[in-house]
This record gives structure tokens, sequence and C-alpha cells, in this order.
């Protein structure tokens, strides 16, 4: 737990969230300012600050986190139309929150190349 991080206080619930799911290594949620008819964010529990902070000691948490995400899109609506998956990396990313985090959008059709 980094105490200053906000999805930190997200996961040991000290800032509530409406979770669609959870369990002992995860959580996803709504996003507080939705860019999609269905914007969730899927956290580890753990503080990893980026996807470059990920090592290979993490890689069991960050297989059960991909194989959990599909079940999490499918139980939002998306798997009939699809939906994209995001993790913005640091300063160019556009990541604004430093504890790793994968956005689930759908619910409308992704434009290529994003903005
Ligand atoms: P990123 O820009 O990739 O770091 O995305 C961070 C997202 O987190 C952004 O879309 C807004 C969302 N967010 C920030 N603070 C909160 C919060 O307190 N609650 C929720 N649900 N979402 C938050």
């Amino acid at each position: 737990m980094q105490h200053d991080c906000i999805f930190c206080k997200i996961a040991s619930k000290e800032i509530p969230v409406k979770a669609v799911y959870e369990d002992e290594h995860m959580l996803a949620f709504p996003d507080i300012n939705p860019v999609a008819p269905v914007h969730l964010l899927v956290i580890p529990k753990r503080h990893i600050s980026n996807l470059l902070e990920v090592h290979s000691s993490d890689g069991e948490l960050l297989a059960h986190i991909m194989t959990t995400i599909p079940k999490i899109a499918t139980e939002a609506g998306l798997s009939e139309e699809g939906f994209r998956l995001v993790i913005n990396t640091k300063r160019h990313g556009g990541q604004t929150v430093d504890h790793l985090h994968w956005h689930v959008l759908g619910g409308r059709h992704m434009e290529w190349p994003p903005g």
C-alpha cells in the first residue's frame, strides 16, 4: 500500500467504489470519468506504479488479471461487439494515476489511431 495512491485507497476500501468484480488480488470498478458507455478500471490490489515496474515475478498476477478481464467484459455485456483494453504508461501514454490499471472500454466503436 502506497499511502498517497488513490487506487491503493480504493483497493483498501478507504475510498469506496461500486466494484463490478473483486477477489484477493484485483478489483474492477467504473471509471469516475467515463469516456465510453462502459468504462471500467481494473487494478491489482498490490501497488505497482506502471507497466514498466512489472517484473517476471508478477507473471502469475498478470496472467490472473488478463484471464479475468474477459470474464469482467462479458459480464458487462461486451463480448458480442467487443471492447478495447488500454494501459496508459507514464506521461506520453497519458497515465494520470500512478498505480497500474487497465481501462476496459466498450459500448461504442473505438477509433484508431487514438488521439
Ligand atoms: P489514466 O489516465 O490511464 O491514469 O487513468 C486514470 C483514470 O482513473 C481516469 O480515467 C480517471 C480515473 N479515476 C481517477 N480517480 C478516480 C477515483 O477516485 N475513482 C474512480 N472510480 N476513478 C478514478
